[in-house]
């Protein structure tokens, strides 16, 4: 576990901070569900269930601070993750298109693959390149 910046900390404090909407004593398992949700994540209720056991360490049914950090402590590097992410535009000319992503999420929905682009496609030409995607990603 390599040592935490103080950015990295700030950055920390800040999503907990915005996520724990009530008395400030932590994130509740609602809570949690949200920050889950902000990762582009879509949890269900057993992933939220695994995600409290693994941070609430002292089980008092709250995600405090400390908690929190000693979780994103063992978080992929979230450079790193950014480099795995952008392999996909490997050989893709920079752009990603409709099928591509189709292909990355996974789905055979349509409406996802469509929602996904209208919200990364910022200059709307109808493909996500790769500073809309690593904008896409950071929200
Ligand atoms: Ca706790
Ligand atoms: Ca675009």
């Amino acid at each position: 576990m390599g040592e935490v910046s103080e950015e990295q900390k700030n950055e920390w404090k800040r999503i907990f901070d915005e996520h724990d909407t009530d008395e400030k004593e932590g994130l509740s398992r609602d809570e949690v569900k949200q920050v889950m949700c902000c990762c582009n994540q879509n949890p269900t209720d057993k992933e939220v269930d695994e995600m409290m056991t693994a941070m609430d360490k002292n089980s008092d049914e709250k995600v405090s601070f400390e908690e929190f950090c000693t979780f994103m402590q063992q978080l992929p590097d979230p450079a790193e993750s950014m480099k795995e992410a952008l392999e996909v535009f490997e050989g893709q000319d920079g752009k990603l298109t409709r099928e591509k992503l189709k292909e990355i999420l996974s789905t055979d929905d349509d409406d996802v693959v469509e929602e996904v682009l209208n919200a990364a496609d910022i200059n709307n030409d109808g493909f996500i390149d790769k500073e809309e995607f690593i904008k896409f990603i950071q929200n």
